[in-house]
């Protein structure tokens, strides 16, 4: 079994010649126009990023180093095959296959594993940081800035100021990408104990456990497999969505200026924390409760319909349906209902029925209505319910639970600096400027 960091080493000269013979090839040709729509509308459509770890098709969903979902429940390890209690591939081995593009080994996870726990304690002067936020303060906001303190002691920092190669960058940025995925579990449950009182506020690390068992322990779940097993799918799945969503983006950009990956992460984190992009599976929660407190539970396919009309007629959306590229089901969605189906606590769980009914429902009700470009439930649609039917009812802290899991997007800095990537300056124009380039 080799060390991940030999794996990196090992595939990033073949990528780097691979680049180089693009470049000296294409460096001129287009990859497509700009119209004035792509840069009113979020920049939408555009081919702009290099993005190694995944590729979302519009019909196929996400795809990582050209695996599926369904291709790495099959073949990434998972915790049966290291010995934990649980059947659900490990994030640990999401992480390789994305830094990587090759699927590991059971030691080589193994191996990963005890690295991360080995790392995962958090500095005395961080704990001193979230213990001090006040307890009203959004976690997401504890947790961004509980991050960009970690840069106290970046690798790459201290690298970069003792004036390192630049084709060297790629070093100490994934010893600091490592570090950080290692002591995210730590925060995280830090900022839960401190807010919400559940866990022994102690952030004990067990060797032999896996990056999310210890975490799930952190946060007293330790002894719910279930709920342990739930969130290995969960982060492994959400880690990386390609690179156009704004943690992603935010995360490379700020990456591009050479902040280190913490300072990086830290932005990044920011940005998942706006409402119209982490927050959406605590918004489908507050959905369902409110459907079920108007219909009661268990109610017919046809109240729920009526339901979904007077949503509609009042001018809101379906929150959990509907994705900005995506124009089949999500196959994140599809994962966790395969989760929920194996589960007989969940299938028992009148929430979890509802999530299940509104996928049946809600498609022909938004057809019927005739604007959403895609009627079928995205990810967000099922994940808050599950962890509140196993007892994480804390909606607040959901966001936090997708940060952790987006923290599999920092692979991209490794790359970026392997790559040698620049500093990213988009041209701007004012409104009177492009007046004068389109009359
Ligand atoms: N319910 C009702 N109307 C919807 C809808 C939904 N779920 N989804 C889209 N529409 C409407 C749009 O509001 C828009 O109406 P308008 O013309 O009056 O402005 C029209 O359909 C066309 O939108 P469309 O092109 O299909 O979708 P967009 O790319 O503009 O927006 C999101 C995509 C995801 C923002 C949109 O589908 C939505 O608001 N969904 C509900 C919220 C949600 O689930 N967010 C999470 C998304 C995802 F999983 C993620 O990125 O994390």
């Amino acid at each position: 079994a080799s060390t991940l960091k030999d794996a990196v080493a090992q595939v990033i000269p073949e990528k780097q010649e691979q680049l180089k013979a693009l470049k000296a090839k294409h460096n001129n040709s287009s990859l497509g126009e700009v119209k004035l729509e792509n840069l009113l509308g979020g920049m939408r459509g555009l081919k702009c990023m290099l993005w190694e770890g995944s590729v979302l098709d519009s019909e196929r969903g996400i795809a990582f180093h050209g695996r599926s979902i369904p291709d790495c429940e099959k073949e990434l390890p998972t915790a049966k095959d290291l010995g934990l209690k649980g059947k659900e591939m490990l994030p640990e081995s999401m992480l390789w296959l994305l830094l990587t593009g090759k699927v590991p080994s059971v030691d080589e996870v193994r191996g990963l594993s005890a690295e991360l726990a080995e790392k995962g304690k958090l500095p005395n002067y961080v704990e001193k940081i979230i213990d001090s936020f006040p307890k009203t303060l959004h976690p997401m906001t504890q947790f961004s800035a509980a991050v960009a303190a970690l840069n106290h002691d970046s690798a790459f920092s201290a690298a970069y100021n003792k004036g390192i190669k630049k084709s060297e960058y790629w070093s100490p940025t994934y010893d600091d990408v490592i570090t950080l995925i290692a002591k995210i579990p730590a925060i995280a449950a830090r900022i839960y104990y401190n807010v919400f009182g559940k866990g022994d506020g102690k952030q004990a690390i067990d060797p032999s456990n896996d990056l999310i068992g210890n975490y799930a322990n952190m946060i007293g779940y330790g002894d719910h497999e279930g709920m342990t097993d739930y969130l290995r799918l969960y982060i492994a799945i959400h880690g990386d969505h390609e690179g156009g969503n704004v943690s992603a983006h935010t995360l490379h950009l700020v990456g591009s200026a050479l902040s280190d990956p913490f300072l990086s992460y830290s932005a990044g984190l920011a940005g998942l924390a706006g409402p119209l992009h982490g927050l959406a599976n605590q918004e489908v929660l507050g959905f369902c409760l409110g459907l079920q407190k108007a219909v009661g539970e268990n109610a017919s396919d046809e109240k729920v319909k009526e339901h979904l009309w007077s949503t509609l007629n009042s001018g809101r959306v379906v929150p959990g349906y509907g994705h900005a590229v995506l124009r089949s089901t999500d196959p994140r969605f599809l994962a966790l209902s395969r989760f929920c189906d194996t589960r007989p606590e969940l299938q028992k769980d009148s929430l979890v029925q509802l999530v299940q009914q509104l996928a049946r429902v809600a498609p022909g009700v938004l057809t019927e209505h005739g604007k959403t470009k895609n009627p079928n439930p995205n990810v967000d649609s099922a994940s808050g319910c599950v962890l509140y039917s196993y007892g994480m009812t804390e909606f607040k802290y959901y966001t936090v639970v997708f940060g952790i899991s987006r923290a599999l997007a920092l692979t991209q800095l490794v790359w970026d600096r392997a790559y040698g990537m620049g500093i990213e300056r988009p041209k701007s124009f004012s409104v009177d400027a492009l007046q004068k380039m389109l009359k």
